[in-house]
């Protein structure tokens, strides 16, 4: 068993064309949202306070890269002889690559620790997004960024992103769980699905199900994961058909705790008192499972508040802080619940609630702008420090943002060589601050 050091939350900060596109059908903040004018400094500005708040209350902060947009060579692969051309021919599918979309870092990959490995290596596969055109476009970037961070092969493998079909749709950590005793040690995976393979298995009447049980079978194949300590859970299709696209947005888990709303699993009594069993038999240790009823929250305000979507981090003291959007609080059923969470007997004794209003207005809560990723001391060390966030770094991303971010997004700015050359200019910046490669 190694040594672990720390988990780590890689959060990708915004990219400048950020905007409101409303591509993702089943999302409802996209598509409620896909008329509204957009701040990309502003909302990058947000990710990068998010980073820094969590820095500073002593937790470590990984920094991804935003992925070059506008994605322009899919234009080319297209057919198009210009961008001039493709705006006027097919506004929408110009508005797919320039989504800043990758700033969801749940959605990049899924993470598995060295120590639930039975290779002893960090496994990392990126997640293929191929229910969504402009999410499935991070994919080959994704394989990158992420092979340029974790690139010591003695201690991880990055895979390659399953095969872009259907069948093996795969949205990373957004469907995937780790419940361990701490950090530290091995822990139970558990990841969840929505359809067996291809859309003709889901159960949804209204919603698409994005993950699919094949692709995360996949992963935890590839992932060399120990099957008594792995579990597949399936998300509720009524959840999905209200909001509930992916199922960190009904549920998330930190060391001895699920947090859930009573909708988010099929036959969710009895998985979780087969996961409740598995943990306390293995770690011998309680598991608290914190389950709010439809009566108190319903799905509908559970999406709208997004109060499963915070993060839940374990503190210095061994209780766990909630970091929730400021959403959660506006909303009367969620705050109430907090309130209650927080009174109860179980390791949650702090709320903190953070403003990502910009990420929120396209369905993205603070857990679904990170990547949690488990570190061994040796792990950690082996990888290049300018992408762990400290005051300097953070006052350099900041400049570059105030610098070269615009405030607005428009279509039309495409045609703008002077914009164009600005939003460059943001990215080698960031890129050079990072110390990572635009490839
Ligand atoms: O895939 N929204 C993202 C939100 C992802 C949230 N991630 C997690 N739950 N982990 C999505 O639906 C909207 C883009 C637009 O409409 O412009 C978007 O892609």
């Amino acid at each position: 068993m190694k040594k672990i050091a720390t988990e780590v939350n890689f959060d990708s900060l915004v990219g400048p064309t950020h905007n409101f596109a409303g591509l993702s059908f089943g999302n409802i903040a996209s598509t409620t949202n896909q008329k509204k004018s957009s701040n990309p400094k502003i909302a990058a500005l947000q990710g990068l306070e998010k980073m820094y708040f969590l820095h500073k209350q002593g937790f470590s902060q990984g920094i991804l890269p935003p992925h070059p947009r506008p994605f322009f060579q899919i234009l080319e692969n297209l057919g198009f002889d210009s961008v001039k051309t493709a705006l006027e021919q097919n506004p929408t599918l110009v508005k797919n690559i320039c989504s800043s979309s990758f700033m969801w870092a749940a959605n990049m990959a899924t993470f598995s620790p060295s120590n639930d490995c039975l290779d002893n290596k960090v496994h990392i596969t990126p997640a293929n997004l191929i229910n969504k055109f402009h999410r499935s476009i991070e994919a080959e970037s994704s394989y990158e960024i992420l092979q340029q961070i974790f690139n010591d092969t003695r201690y991880f493998r990055v895979h390659k992103p399953l095969f872009a079909h259907d069948i093996l749709s795969d949205e990373g950590a957004a469907n995937h769980n780790r419940l361990c005793s701490e950090h530290a040690n091995a822990g139970l995976e558990i990841f969840v699905y929505g359809k067996l393979a291809g859309h003709d298995s889901q159960k949804t009447l209204k919603f698409p199900a994005r993950q699919s049980l094949l692709a995360s079978q996949s992963v935890a194949r590839l992932h060399k994961l120990k099957a008594d300590l792995t579990f597949f859970l399936q998300q509720n299709p009524q959840a999905i058909d209200e909001g509930a696209f992916h199922n960190d947005v009904v549920c998330v888990m930190n060391e001895n705790v699920i947090l859930c709303h009573e909708l988010a699993f099929i036959d969710q009594e009895k998985v979780l008192l087969t996961i409740k069993k598995a943990y306390e038999n293995s770690f011998n240790k309680e598991l608290f499972i914190i389950t709010i009823n439809n009566k108190d929250l319903s799905i509908n305000n559970a999406v709208s508040s997004y109060l499963f979507n915070s993060q839940l981090l374990t503190k210095n003291n061994g209780k766990m802080l909630l970091f929730a959007p400021l959403e959660s609080r506006e909303n009367s059923f969620s705050n109430n619940a907090i309130q209650k969470i927080i009174e109860h007997n179980n390791p949650i004794d702090e709320v903190a609630f953070f403003d990502i209003s910009q990420s929120m207005a396209n369905g993205g809560g603070p857990a679904c702008l990170r990547l949690r990723c488990v570190l061994s001391e040796e792990e950690f060390a082996s990888i290049n420090k300018n992408i762990f966030l400290n005051n300097t770094n953070y006052e350099e991303l900041k400049y570059s943002i105030n610098t070269y971010y615009p405030e607005t997004f428009d279509l039309s700015y495409l045609l703008d060589n002077n914009y164009l050359n600005t939003i460059k200019k943001a990215l080698d910046n960031i890129y050079q601050v990072l110390g990572l490669e635009i490839r």
